[in-house]
């Protein structure tokens, strides 16, 4: 124990948040207001928040460098952060002792349990802030007061009390620790290999986002990922980019359709991308599952160009076209961007490596054909250089900017699109992102 002597000899604390990043903060912050003071644990010397804790929370005691069992196996309720894994050896023995073990998420629930439904749920491997934030501007554009976060950004819980409707997204780490949400509706976008460092399967990191169906009136889900299939019986509806059928979201005749009903023509959406017109597509679904009005749902899908980092265009500079997707978090992101280029008349130059999360890259190597030159850099940089002949691994950013610089020609395209975290080498992957478009600004200079 390092920052807080904590002695067996003081009053056991009956509520443990585990982990001081936003999320134990945010519990924090809800407890206190309720009249309970918990303890907190981060197995991190020197985790984030600690000193907004000790100056908003003087009264709440906090221990780092770990997590004290002895503590643990007293709680009366545990509420863990999402960046803890629930195998951790002292939560499993919290847990075999049937001490209740929560996340943030199930707390903003149970908070809201005597409510009529007013969440809108999304999960999916990607595209879950694109959709969220889509939502969250239909539901804006109609008027509505609305509260938008969760994995986002802004803790679920730091929302309440202010909103009409909750516009959640969900991580799987959020939703292994959540049974009782409750939402109006909510979708699993797509499944593809993620966090592979966190679970031992394909099938149990799904298992953990299907969770959310379960916890929904309406199951929203996509007919052209079968991954994204309810376990579970229950209403359910589906999106994708073939025609629909019955009640469904879905394309016709160029036209975006809620069943017979047309919505928009699909070349009036402003985001780039097929991925994004099946983001849409669901954004609709949730927004028509609570009672937003089609007015604002077009008016919407036909102004938002999308957020950063995502597929963003940075610079054009000698008719280079620069592109920051540094989200690509994982394989499936940077799959979807490449795919986005197929019929792309010039060449292409893909940027990609970091932390790898454990992930299987080889289901890149036939969209690495487009690729003319890849380059890699980051943790894992060789396992996606392995790939492709000719790879050029580089050890940083501004060499990999380089690189790029040298080997473009007019018309080719730059991708930033790692499909890999971005933790070896930066805070987050927003500064991964900020680094690239810095670099390519900086070639201006020389
Ligand atoms: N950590 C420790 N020891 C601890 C507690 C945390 O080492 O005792 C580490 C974790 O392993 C992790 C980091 O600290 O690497 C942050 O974990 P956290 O649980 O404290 O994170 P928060 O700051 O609370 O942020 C979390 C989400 N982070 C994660 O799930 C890792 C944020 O999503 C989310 O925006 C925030 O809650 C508010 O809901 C970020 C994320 O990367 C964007 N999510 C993953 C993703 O999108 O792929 C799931
Ligand atoms: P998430 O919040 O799930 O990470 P984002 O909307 O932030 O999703 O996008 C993350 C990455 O995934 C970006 O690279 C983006 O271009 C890509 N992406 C967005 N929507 C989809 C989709 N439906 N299918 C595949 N990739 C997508």
């Amino acid at each position: 124990m390092s920052t807080a002597d904590v002695s067996m000899t003081a009053s056991v604390p009956t509520h443990l948040v585990l982990g001081l990043g936003a999320t134990g903060l945010s519990v924090v912050r809800f407890l206190c207001a309720r009249g309970v003071v918990p303890m907190v644990m981060d197995s991190r010397d020197n985790p984030p928040g600690a000193a907004e804790l000790a100056r908003e929370f003087p009264q709440v005691v906090l221990s780092t460098g770990g997590f004290d069992c002895r503590y643990l196996v007293q709680a009366q309720q545990i509420i863990i952060s999402p960046g803890i894994a629930l195998s951790t050896p002292e939560v499993r023995a919290a847990l075999d002792m049937g001490i209740e073990v929560i996340g943030d998420i199930e707390l903003f629930a149970r908070s809201i349990s005597d409510q009529p439904p007013c969440v809108l749920g999304i999960t999916g491997s990607n595209g879950k802030s694109t959709v969220t934030t889509l939502v969250g501007m239909m539901a804006q554009a109609d008027g509505k007061s609305v509260g938008v976060g969760g994995n986002i950004g802004t803790p679920a819980l730091d929302l309440l009390g202010k909103h009409d409707l909750y516009v959640l997204e969900l991580s799987s780490f959020q939703l292994e620790t959540t049974a009782s949400l409750n939402c109006i509706a909510a979708t699993c976008l797509n499944i593809s290999e993620d966090h592979m460092d966190r679970y031992t399967d394909l099938a149990s990191y799904r298992y953990a986002k299907m969770g959310l169906y379960r916890q929904s009136h309406l199951q929203l889900f996509n007919r052209e990922d079968e991954l994204t299939l309810p376990l579970e019986a229950g209403n359910r509806e589906s999106f994708g980019l073939n025609e629909p059928e019955g009640d469904d979201w879905g394309v016709r005749d160029g036209m975006l359709v809620h069943g017979d009903s047309e919505i928009m023509s699909v070349g009036d959406v402003a985001l780039i991308g097929r991925h994004n017109v099946a983001n849409v597509l669901a954004a609709m679904a949730l927004a028509f599952a609570a009672g937003i009005s089609k007015q604002a749902m077009v008016q919407v899908a036909s102004e938002f160009t999308g957020l950063s980092h995502r597929c963003e265009r940075v610079a054009r500079r000698n008719s280079v076209t620069w592109v920051n997707d540094s989200k690509a978090t994982n394989v499936g992101a940077t799959a979807a961007a490449l795919a986005g280029l197929e019929d792309y008349p010039g060449k292409v130059i893909l940027i990609a490596g970091g932390d790898g999360k454990g992930a299987d890259f080889s289901s890149l190597t036939p969209l690495l054909e487009k690729v003319a030159y890849l380059i890699t850099l980051g943790r894992d940089g060789h396992k996606i250089a392995a790939l492709k002949d000719g790879a050029i691994e580089v050890q940083s950013m501004a060499e990999a900017v380089a690189q790029a610089d040298a080997l473009a020609q007019a018309g080719d395209i730059v991708l930033l699109s790692p499909a890999c975290a971005s933790l070896d080498m930066y805070a987050n992957f927003m500064a991964r992102g900020d680094d690239f478009r810095a670099q390519v600004e900086a070639l201006d200079g020389q």
